[in-house]
C-alpha cells in the first residue's frame, strides 16, 4: 500500500488528489511542519529536502508533488495523456506550476501574511509574479476547460492544490480577475473525490498556530538575522 506523507498545505492537497480520483490504496501519515516533524531526522531520511508531500510505494520514494502526480500518472495510466505529442504540453505546464505558480504563490504568502517588517520591494516583486503567472494559467482556461484542452488531468490537480489558496495568495478580489481559474475551482471541488482529499485534514490535528515554534520550523533562516 502507498505510504502518503501529507499536511493541510497546497503541495500535498495534490497528491491527495489524484489518490482519491485513482482509487488507490494508501495510508496517511501526518507530518505537522509547524511543530518541526519534517526537520527529523526518519523523515528527512526520505526527503533530504524536508517538505511534503512525499509517497512511498513498495521501494520507491518520490517527494516533490509534481513529480509524485507524474510517477501516480504512469503508474496507473491514468489523467495524463497517452501519446509523446500530448504529453509534452504536459511536461511544460506541470513545469510552469511546479517552478512558476508554487514559489511565487509562496513568496507572495510569505511576504504577505508572515515576514516580520516592511519589505516593499519583495512584496511588490512577488505579488506581481504571483499574480502574472495566475493570468496566464486563467487565459489558458479562457479557451479550453481544463489545462490541456478537453481532458481534466494531472495539471488540473496541480493547478487545483494551489488554486483553493488563491484569495491568500493574491487577496480577497483576486477572483474577479481570474473567472476561469475560479471555475475550474468550484468544477473540482464539486468532484467527490477533492471532498474526500479535502476530508483528510479533519482525520488529524495539525497545529493552527503561526507562534514561534512554528515560525522556527517553518523559517528556519530566521535564525541568521541579528537580535
Ligand atoms: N516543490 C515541493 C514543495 C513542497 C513544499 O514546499 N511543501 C510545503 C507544504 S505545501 C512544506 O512542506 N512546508 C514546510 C516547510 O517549508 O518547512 C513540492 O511541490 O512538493
Amino acid at each position: 500500500m502507498i505510504r502518503f506523507y501529507y499536511s493541510p498545505a497546497p503541495n500535498p492537497a495534490k497528491v491527495a488528489l489524484f489518490l482519491e480520483e485513482a482509487g488507490l490504496a494508501y495510508e496517511t501519515i501526518a507530518v505537522d511542519t509547524r511543530k518541526g516533524e519534517q526537520h527529523e531526522a526518519a523523515f528527512k531520511a526520505i526527503n533530504p529536502n524536508a517538505k511534503v508531500p512525499v509517497i512511498e510505494d513498495g521501494e520507491t520514494v518520490i517527494f516533490d508533488s509534481n513529480a509524485i502526480l507524474l510517477y501516480l500518472a504512469e503508474k496507473t495510466g491514468r489523467f495524463m495523456p497517452t501519446d509523446l505529442a500530448a504529453r509534452g504540453p504536459m511536461y511544460s505546464w506541470l513545469m510552469f506550476v511546479a517552478s512558476g505558480i508554487g514559489p511565487f504563490s509562496g513568496q507572495a504568502v510569505h511576504f504577505k501574511h508572515y515576514a516580520p517588517g516592511e519589505h516593499p520591494y519583495a512584496l511588490n516583486r512577488y505579488d506581481f509574479e504571483a499574480w502574472r503567472h495566475w493570468r496566464i494559467i486563467d487565459e489558458r482556461l479562457a479557451a479550453q476547460p481544463y489545462m490541456l484542452g478537453a481532458d481534466y488531468s494531472v495539471v488540473d490537480m496541480a493547478v487545483w492544490g494551489w488554486a483553493r489558496a488563491v484569495p491568500f495568495v493574491l487577496g480577497e478580489e483576486a477572483w474577479k480577475a481570474l473567472p476561469n481559474v475560479k471555475r475550474l475551482l468550484d468544477e473540482i471541488n464539486a468532484r467527490p473525490a477533492a471532498q474526500r482529499a479535502e476530508a483528510l485534514k479533519a482525520r488529524f490535528t495539525f497545529k493552527a498556530e503561526m507562534d514561534d515554534e512554528a515560525r522556527k520550523a517553518m523559517f528556519p533562516q530566521n535564525a541568521r538575522l541579528p537580535g
